[in-house]
């Protein structure tokens, strides 16, 4: 009896104590615990933060695809900006009238961003140019009046539903062409009789209507710079945002206290926005702030014929390079006057997906560093696992320095075998594989005894 009965105790608390055991684990591998972003409805609603749990999943996704589409695709100017420059501006307001993109399928859109192993898709509801690209309750000047009638936003969200995409939606603070927003911009009309309170408002509802009718999980603000916008009014978006919708995020171009292209340069507590926005070109490494980087595969936003496109390799090495400063990469399409994505944006997408296919894993779910990213490599680290994303082919052994208490379980390439390492009380020592999987970086995961995210930077020496 007594045996029996110490037997099932000690039994008890073997079982207790593995529970115990597995669920620190657990939750310090699978559920981290970043520390709250920053960012919320700046210094008018102070207790307003980002939500958190929201912003942790979008981190997670690291790539987005962005689409940059409208009428103007039929002139292959850019968006907004040619309107008035390259293009006459009465040219430009009428291309509405033959805006008929026949060969247009949401579900082809969000497939390839899917198979390009994109995990959110962000459309131009309005640009600066002012044409909605919805059948808009408070404007004629939208998708309803072209055409072809057909609401292609519905069809994009419709299409992210069921492919399991988030959606998300840009929208322009700044609009040339509606008569009472007061900067002008190559336009003749004057300014005098023009009234912010109305364009406020008008704004104001279009933003409720993306919120509440096409539930929209992002949005994505731009044209905040101009003096018709104030920090205030910034401010009272974002609040009047949250409220119709609390797990929504916004970008830091809501509000005008940062410098758009810049990103995050200035203090974020003071200004509304969930996220920084630096704009073609890849952020610094920061842990601090959450940020994605936009950046176009060719070099206009918008469709142009014969566009000089990135390569494949140079955009899978964006990926990397923004992952492994803490970012996002919203990555931008101009698709085609008829509807259609352009064949070679196609291709290229398609391969950056064949790179994730082998490579996801140092991808999804993970944060940068705890390296900081040099020349050579860049890091990223989830769980008990730090990914080392090479993209220097000519290495033949990688040392990196050991921060005390760490020991290095094992080594393996991802898409390949185990790797030999030896460990010294500084550094561990990887003997870089003679076989790589292909260009343009190949991604060595080391699994540590301890979860990756509570180590400090590290700096590289070389
Ligand atoms: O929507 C995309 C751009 O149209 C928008 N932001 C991204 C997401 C944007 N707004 N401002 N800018 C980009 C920067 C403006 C650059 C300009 Fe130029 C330089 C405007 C005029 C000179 C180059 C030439 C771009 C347009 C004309």
């Amino acid at each position: 009896m007594k045996t029996y009965f110490s037997y099932v105790w000690h039994s008890l608390i073997r079982g207790v104590i593995l529970l115990v055991v597995a669920f620190s684990v657990f939750s310090c591998s699978e559920q981290p615990a970043w520390p709250p972003p920053p960012g919320g409805g700046g210094e008018a609603f102070p207790d307003l933060k980002t939500n958190a749990m929201a912003m942790q999943q979008w981190q997670d996704m690291r790539f987005g695809m962005f689409v940059h589409w409208g009428p103007v695709a039929l002139q292959g100017t850019e968006i907004g900006w040619s309107r008035g420059r390259e293009v006459p501006i009465s040219v430009y307001d009428s291309l509405y009238l033959r805006f008929n993109p026949m060969r247009f399928k949401a579900d082809e859109w969000i497939s390839l961003a899917k198979e390009a192993g994109m995990k959110y898709f962000v459309i131009t509801t309005k640009h600066h140019d002012g044409f909605s690209i919805w059948p808009s309750k408070y404007t004629d000047y939208d998708i309803e009046s072209t055409p072809f009638k057909r609401d292609v936003l519905r069809e994009m969200q419709l299409a992210c539903e069921k492919h399991g995409i988030l959606f998300g939606t840009y929208h322009s603070i700044l609009d040339w062409k509606h008569p009472h927003y007061t900067t002008r911009y190559n336009d003749p009309r004057p300014v005098e009789e023009s009234d912010m309170s109305i364009y406020k408002e008008f704004l104001f509802n279009q933003v409720e209507e993306l919120v509440e009718d096409y539930q929209t999980n992002i949005l994505w603000f731009d044209g905040q710079w101009e003096a018709s916008w104030t920090h205030q009014d910034g401010m009272e978006l974002y609040k009047f945002i949250r409220d119709l919708k609390d797990d929504i995020l916004i970008n830091n171009r809501v509000d005008k206290g940062y410098k758009s292209m810049a990103g995050m340069t200035d203090s974020v507590a003071k200004y509304a926005g969930d996220f920084g926005t630096p704009e073609q070109r890849i952020g610094g490494f920061n842990r601090d702030f959450p940020w994605e980087s936009c950046i176009t595969v060719g070099e206009q936003w918008a469709w142009k014929p014969d566009d000089q496109l990135k390569t494949s390799e140079e955009l899978i090495l964006t990926l990397i390079k923004t992952i492994g400063g803490n970012g996002n990469l919203l990555l931008n399409v101009g698709p085609m006057p008829d509807g259609r994505i352009e064949p070679r944006q196609v291709e290229l997408l398609k391969e950056v997906g064949r790179w994730l296919q082998v490579n996801g894993e140092g991808v999804y779910g993970t944060r940068g560093g705890p390296y900081l990213p040099n020349n050579q490599l860049v890091t990223t680290h989830k769980g008990q696992d730090v990914f080392v994303h090479v993209m220097d082919d000519n290495l033949k052994e990688i040392i990196l320095p050991l921060p005390e208490g760490i020991r290095v379980r094992a080594v393996s390439l991802l898409g390949g075998n185990r790797v030999s390492y030896t460990t010294d009380k500084e550094n561990l020592r990887i003997e870089v594989p003679d076989r790589l999987p292909a260009a343009p970086a190949y991604v060595l995961r080391i699994r540590i005894n301890r979860p990756a995210h509570l180590l400090d930077d590290i700096k590289l020496e070389w």
